[in-house]
């Protein structure tokens, strides 16, 4: 399975300790496409590689296009991960969303209201239920695979 996984870069920096986390525990579902988001070395200026921005771009809308899942952090607002979902919507791929309301933040009127009972989910969860989060969303979709292929 690829999963393609979003945080904020040039957005900040903050939560960069829970795309770790999320990061490693995804990598025990599948290959991550997009580990870097998890560097602790890539500060919000993204100057860490000297890659020009068409040139990210480009490889992460086809790494997008390539992957089975995409699960987002979205606690920490950034215009690229905005950007990511949607194309990944209009790609029609697998979508799982992750908030952590205890931020105080309100989420984007365009995250939450793309959910669709289907492809596009939204779950408001804490650090410490982040395991157990992932959990369920991989074993339902499995579930839900082996049930459209019977
Ligand atoms: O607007 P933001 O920078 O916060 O957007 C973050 C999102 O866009 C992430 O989910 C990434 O998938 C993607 N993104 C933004 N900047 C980069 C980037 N910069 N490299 C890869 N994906 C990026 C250079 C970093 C370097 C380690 C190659």
């Amino acid at each position: 399975m690829k999963i393609y996984f979003c945080g904020s870069i040039r957005g900040g920096r903050d939560d960069v300790h829970v795309y770790r986390r999320l990061v490693h525990k995804l990598q025990s579902y599948g290959c991550v496409l997009t580990e870097h988001v998890c560097n602790t070395e890539l500060t919000d200026t993204g100057e860490a590689a000297a890659l020009e921005d068409r040139v990210i771009h480009d490889r992460d809308v086809a790494w997008l296009q390539e992957s089975d899942v995409i699960v987002a952090e979205v606690t920490q607002p950034s215009l690229g991960v905005g950007y990511e979902l949607g194309r990944a919507v209009d790609m029609k791929k697998t979508v799982l969303c992750l908030f952590r309301p205890s931020s105080g933040r309100t989420l984007s009127a365009m995250i939450r209201g793309a959910v669709d009972g289907e492809r596009f989910q939204v779950v408001d969860y804490s650090e410490d239920v982040l395991e157990k989060v992932l959990d369920e969303f991989f074993v339902n979709l499995k579930n839900a695979s082996e049930k459209s292929q019977s």
